[in-house]
């Protein structure tokens, strides 16, 4: 239907298949013949890649030769998804590598679901870094993204007999891992623990261990851009692989210890999300990338100076801290400058200073990091004298701008009491030069709670970037009959440069072959997406249902409790006879959701949806309108399927609580219509598809605030609402766990007595938008007009327009000239 977006490349399909050949030959050392789907994906992955290097080469030069400011994207998690078909589309290859593949007999599907999908994140958070490496990339800015290359990700969910998550490792790396490339010459030295001494009126650190990080660099190729940006992942390594000594002793498993010690550092990603986790190893790890990242910096920006100038260190690169995991950062390059480099106090501050900034990525609190002074004494004393250094000067100059001593006190990034502790937004809202929340709602309640103090203080610090996502992965990759069609529809495929364009689809919402075509795009995805199902989890999905989903991590913020309660009251309802069976619009609800593996509630969650899908599911009397699947191990792969076959997408946390969401705006620029409350980034959407199409329900942030003041009591409302209350019941009297009334007694106890999230408050009228929703479903001319309005008015949820505002209003930077 359209022309190739991709820049064409000069390579015609059979160079390409000549050169899949070779790679296949020289790299895996096997024929055509013999070779796997895996063994072509390989080779396809490294022919790619060499395509790539020229470009990836030149920008590097560019930008160390160049005057433009580079952005280091400090994150824990990067949560890239697969990169062979990225790749391909940046670099114009794509429908070579379909006739390559074709034409030495392979299947190009087969072939690009031989790659394994790397899970080095936990969910929104490390995505978003993946969509700002990729518009950093095609905005052509100079950009690192700095993180670690852990060795197993995010656990893989399997799912046992009675429902209940099963957490397995993830052991990415024992496969082939074309894209990274290993650099021993660039490593760096990070040490730790041991003491600071006094050496000729200088504090001198002599810590007591030490590990090697190596770099293993990723390219990340920017669209239709002609720049290939790095993903720099460190991975831990012993110096002291073995301890000869201890050895010839026979004490064999403690002559390797300080090799595992020094690996476990990049072992695993915690598989926490919007939680804290206090652990030694954690801030090891944080202090491991953060450390490497700096002084890596420094080797590419100062090459071969023994005595750089590090005063024009904030003019060649900034650090964008992602959450409060890289704040370590701050003390580390403090110590650099003091240490390394002999900066005075007031110098090195003023590089500092000039050189962070914060995002904040949470409104709970308990995300905000916090670590014991004991702690980091212990593993980084110096630091910890730095830190106590900055806190005694933050104090200082408190005192010098306000009389409010309350203030000051609560303002403290060292905290006394009985366990003295570091706070580090706080920290990184002192130190960093910009302070950014990630949606609008989500920045004013910072400003206006969390970080009130700062904002009152410091109120130029502050601003907001309202989060986005890449078009190129989510919308032309993941759906490409829509992409095709929009094209078609605007004439034009720069949209994918420029996802505003998307404005000029909205006329055609009123042109009933254009709105007749999306819907028929949108009942292809839903047939692929069932297709998939089918053969990866075994499910059967009646496309003709409604597809009602809800992907997010599960956390009793996000309130997955609800969409289940009112499935089940729905379920109620129809046996009861209370519904008629004609009158129900047939649904499948779509669920995917990984728990923390301490998270007991959200454990438990999981189970009752499992649970409720086994009986309703089997139950005869509701069999071809009311479906439950859940997904197993729900991951960016299951999100490309997924995301474009949803006609209707729940974002439905307590307001106040979600900083933005992400999948949201997916969602939106998919053609999906959203049930959702007035939290995050559902705000912004709301305001730009307007009202009519958008399915919003539920308490506001002042409402909910003035309940939790009043004093909440959900039983109330569990009294109030029978279908709530036969809802609940059926939970309680064990119709979901074999009449078995202990195994979800926690859960049950929970919403009647505490229900922090208030999902019993919101019940009732989550439950009258969806009359409002079957109503326009059954009407599908105007449901799909909605959604085409949705497309036409999202596009400024693109991450091109969240780097662009960082530019303008964090990192006053741009493309390389
Ligand atoms: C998160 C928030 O919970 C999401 O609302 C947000 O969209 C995302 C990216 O800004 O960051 N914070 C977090 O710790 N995990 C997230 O997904």
């Amino acid at each position: 239907m359209t022309e190739l977006t991709a820049p064409k490349s000069s390579v015609t399909a059979a160079q390409f298949a000549d050169e899949i050949r070779n790679e296949l030959k020289y790299t895996q050392g096997v024929t055509p013949e013999q070779a796997k789907p895996a063994d072509v994906y390989v080779a396809a992955a490294t022919a790619v890649r060499k395509h790539l290097m020229d470009s990836w080469m030149k920008t590097q030069q560019d930008m160390i030769n160049g005057n433009t400011k580079a952005v280091g994207y400090l994150s824990a998690e990067f949560l890239m998804g697969k990169q062979l078909r990225n790749a391909l589309l940046n670099s114009g290859l794509t429908e070579q590598f379909e006739a390559a593949v074709k034409e030495l007999g392979f299947d190009p599907q087969q072939v690009t679901d031989a790659e394994y999908e790397p899970g080095l994140g936990n969910g929104g958070l490390g995505r978003l870094a993946a969509c700002f490496i990729d518009s950093l990339a095609s905005l052509g800015v100079p950009a690192f993204g700095y993180g670690i290359q852990y060795r197993y990700g995010i656990f893989r969910q399997e799912f046992d007999e009675e429902g209940r998550q099963i957490e397995r490792p993830d052991y990415w790396l024992t496969n082939e891992d074309p894209w990274g490339h290993i650099d021993y010459e660039r490593d760096q030295r990070v040490s730790f623990g041991g003491e600071v001494v006094e050496e000729d009126g200088k504090r001198v650190w002599k810590p007591s261990w030490s590990v090697r990080a190596i770099p293993v660099d990723y390219m990340v190729p920017g669209y239709e851009s002609g720049r290939v940006n790095t993903l720099r992942l460190w991975q831990a390594r012993s110096y002291d692989e073995f301890d000869l000594l201890t050895f010839n002793k026979s004490e064999y498993l403690d002559a390797v210890k300080p090799q595992v010690k020094a690996e476990n550092i990049s072992k695993i990603l915690y598989p926490e999300d919007s939680t804290e986790v206090g652990k030694e190893l954690r801030l090891e790890q944080q202090y491991f990338f953060a450390s490497a990242s700096i002084h890596d910096a420094i080797r590419v920006f100062y090459p071969n100076q023994d005595k750089p100038d590090l005063t024009t260190f904030p003019d060649k690169i900034c650090f964008q801290l992602n959450d409060t995991h890289p704040v370590i950062g701050i003390p580390e390059l403090m110590r650099i400058l003091l240490d390394e480099y002999g900066y005075d106090w007031d110098t090195a501050w003023n590089i500092t200073t000039k050189t962070f900034n914060y995002t904040c990525h949470t409104l709970l609190p308990e995300a905000l990091e916090v670590w014991p002074v004991a702690l980091i004494s212990k593993l980084l004393p110096r630091h910890m004298e730095i830190i106590n250094k900055i806190n005694d000067q933050f104090m200082h100059e408190l005192e010098e701008m306000t009389d409010d001593e309350a203030k000051v006190e609560r303002m403290r990034i060292v905290t006394d009491g009985d366990t003295p502790s570091v706070r580090m937004a706080y920290l990184a809202s002192y130190a960093g030069e910009h302070v950014n929340g990630v949606a609008e709602l989500h920045s004013q309640l910072l400003k206006d709670v969390t970080l009130r103090d700062f904002s009152d203080l410091f109120p130029k610090k502050f601003t907001n970037v309202t989060n986005g996502v890449t078009p190129r992965r989510f919308m032309k990759l993941a759906n490409p009959g829509l992409s095709d069609l929009i094209t078609e529809g605007l004439g034009t495929d720069k949209w994918l440069e420029d996802l505003e364009l998307l404005k000029n689809l909205e006329p055609l919402a009123q042109d009933d072959e254009f709105v007749k075509k999306f819907a028929q795009v949108k009942y292809d995805n839903k047939i692929k997406f069932a297709d998939f199902a089918k053969r990866e989890y075994g499910f059967d999905i009646d496309s003709s249902t409604m597809f009602d989903t809800m992907i997010k991590r599960l956390h009793e913020y996000k309130r997955q409790a609800l969409k289940i309660l009112e499935v089940i009251a729905t379920y109620a309802d129809i046996k009861s006879g209370k519904v008629k069976i004609e009158d129900v619009t047939p649904r499948t609800v779509i669920f995917g959701a990984k728990a923390a593996p301490g998270y007991y509630l959200a454990k438990m969650t999981i189970q009752l949806i499992n649970n409720v899908a086994k009986v309703i599911n089997n139950d005869p009397d509701v069999m071809g309108k009311l479906k439950v699947v859940f997904p197993w191990n729900y991951n960016i792969r299951v999100a490309q399927y997924l995301i474009p076959a949803t006609e209707l997408d729940e974002q439905i946390s307590q307001a106040g609580k979600e900083a933005s969401g992400t999948s949201n705006m997916k969602f939106a620029l998919n053609g999906a219509l959203t049930v959702g409350t007035l939290d995050g980034a559902n705000v912004e959407i709301r305001e730009r598809v307007g009202a009519d199409n958008f399915f919003l329900f539920g308490m506001t942030v002042d409402e909910v605030e003035k309940m939790y003041a009043d004093g909440y009591d959900p039983a109330k409302y569990y009294e109030a609402d029978p279908r709530l209350k036969a809802a609940i019941d059926m939970v309680a009297k064990g119709t979901f766990s074999d009449g078995d009334e202990d195994t979800y007694a926690p859960l049950v106890s929970d919403w009647l007595t505490k229900d922090w999230f208030m999902t019993l408050a919101d019940f009732t009228a989550y439950h009258d938008i969806q009359s409002e929703i079957e109503t326009l479903y059954g009407d599908q001319l105007e449901w799909n007009r909605k959604a085409i309005i949705n497309v036409a008015n999202s596009g400024y949820f693109s991450s091109d327009r969240s780097i662009e505002d960082y530019l303008e209003r964090v990192w006053m930077t741009g493309p390389l000239k």
